[in-house]
């Protein structure tokens, strides 16, 4: 079946700082691995607002925003074989071939194959599936949930050993060999299709994300309260947690799956304490209640000489530096979550370092999204992990510019757009 363009709505940044606007806007059909999905519901993300002030470094305009959807897949270019319309699939801002070194190291999520592109808001192949007014819009981190219709790209090219020209006519197409391995799709996964799909797309990043970098990136480990230090460390379950939106309340959730013996949350919104708690927080610190003492000596008091894990879920690069230094000496790891704005710069002492703590990032929870995130749905399905109480606002695509507000207002958590 030949796809056609397809005309639809969709949100467009023309410029930055400036709200969005609904557009009709034509999606272009899926070329050879790609595909073009139905967008039923997207999250609406704190890097969506990042990229849109314009303080992104890869931010280009116009553009159509949201990288935290969920929907269908509508039609498939050539050689797509993981999809097939009808599936339910998340975009995946992560991608994963399994084919680069990246993938093959076994050491990071970070893949390799469309990663230069995507940066640049354009498919593999250079150009944009999405036009409007004549004009051509970009794509935004591979995904681009801010539309009825969106493109992704699903694998990379047939590698040549495996594809047999045929020439009929003027026409050339190409076929795999009956067992040849299957291709490797990279942008798409495929969930299961019972999962409520406006909670299951904020798998798409925040959630996941928070999720992750507990499980994985840091791998909490199970902690003990009692003569934790005293008798020889039993067990390494302190963790505190800056900035307790949609990802560090999922932090909290992976520490407390992982069973960690303190919680701490720290935020200056003291609306954030009740959520903190109910997703697995032990403890609520506003740093606004401390304006004498810094906030890491505030914690380093509270837990006996620092925590064994920390986490920044805020995106500035002070409490980055708090969250470094508010770590156990020898074996505190401290991990950087949040984005922050282009030219910003994380500084401590190397003596901090130098003696035991371990600083890191985490991008997408490290986790393999076409490996992983099916089984995160089922977690999600079984209630190991909550996503719909982290859904305090929902709205349509037109009132999309609320979300936007809503995220500033202080008692929002994550808004879902149903289009
Ligand atoms: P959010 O805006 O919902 O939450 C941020 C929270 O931080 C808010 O509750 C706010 O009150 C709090 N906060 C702000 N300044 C603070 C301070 N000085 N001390 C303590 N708390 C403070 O954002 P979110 O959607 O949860 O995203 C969090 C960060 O993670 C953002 O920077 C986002 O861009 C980033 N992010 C990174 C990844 C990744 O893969 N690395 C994925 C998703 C989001
Ligand atoms: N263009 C940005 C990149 C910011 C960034 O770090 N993005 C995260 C995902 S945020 C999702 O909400 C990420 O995955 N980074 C790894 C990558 O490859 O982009 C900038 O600041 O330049
Ligand atoms: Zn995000």
């Amino acid at each position: 079946v030949i796809s056609q363009t397809i005309k639809c709505r969709a949100a467009v940044a023309w410029e930055a700082a400036k709200p969005l606007t609904i557009e009709d806007i034509e999606v272009a059909p899926p070329q050879a691995h790609e595909v073009r999905i139905k967008i039923l519901y997207t999250g609406v993300c704190h890097t969506d607002y990042y990229t849109l002030s314009g303080k992104d470094s890869e931010g280009v305009f116009p553009v159509i925003f949201g990288h935290e959807g969920g929907g269908v897949v509508e039609s498939v270019g050539e050689h797509v074989t993981n999809v097939a319309p009808g599936d339910h699939v998340i975009p995946l801002y992560t991608a994963e071939c399994r084919e680069c070194k990246f993938c093959k190291s076994g050491k990071t999520n970070l893949c390799g194959k469309v990663r230069a592109t995507q940066g640049r808001g354009l498919m593999p192949d250079e150009t944009s599936r999405f036009t409007c007014k004549g004009q051509q819009l970009f794509h935004y981190m591979g995904c681009s949930t801010f539309s009825e219709y969106t493109g992704t790209y699903s694998s990379f090219p047939v590698p040549k050993d495996l594809v047999r020209p045929v020439l009929n006519d003027c026409i050339i197409s190409f076929s795999l060999p009956v067992k040849s391995p299957v291709v490797a799709d990279v942008s798409v996964v495929k969930i299961n299709p019972k999962a409520k799909l406006d909670s299951a797309a904020l798998l798409g990043c925040g959630i996941t994300t928070g999720f992750g970098a507990a499980t994985r990136t840091a791998k909490v480990e199970e902690g003990s309260t009692v003569g934790r230090r005293e008798c020889g460390c039993v067990g390494f379950g302190l963790v505190a947690i800056f900035g307790m939106g949609g990802v560090g309340l999922s932090v909290a959730q992976g520490a407390r799956l992982n069973k960690a013996s303190r919680i701490i949350a720290i935020d200056t919104n003291p609306k954030k304490e009740k959520l903190s708690r109910e997703m697995g927080a032990t403890d609520f610190v506003n740093p606004l209640d401390h304006s004498n003492t810094p906030i890491q000596q505030v914690l380093i008091d509270m837990t006996d000489g620092g925590l064994d894990y920390t986490f920044d879920c805020t995106g500035n690069v002070q409490v980055m530096r708090a969250a470094l230094e508010a770590c156990h000496k020898g074996w505190g790891q401290s991990i950087i979550i949040g984005v922050a704005a282009a030219g910003q710069e994380i500084s401590t002492r190397p003596f901090q370092l130098v003696t035991g703590r371990v600083w890191k990032g985490s991008a997408f929870g490290g986790v393999k999204g076409r490996t992983e995130l099916p089984g995160l749905v089922e977690d999600y399905m079984e209630g190991k992990i909550k996503i719909d109480e982290l859904i305090t606002h929902r709205f349509n695509l037109d009132d999309i510019n609320l979300a936007f507000d809503a995220m500033h207002g202080g008692d929002c958590i994550r808004s879902v757009i149903s289009f």
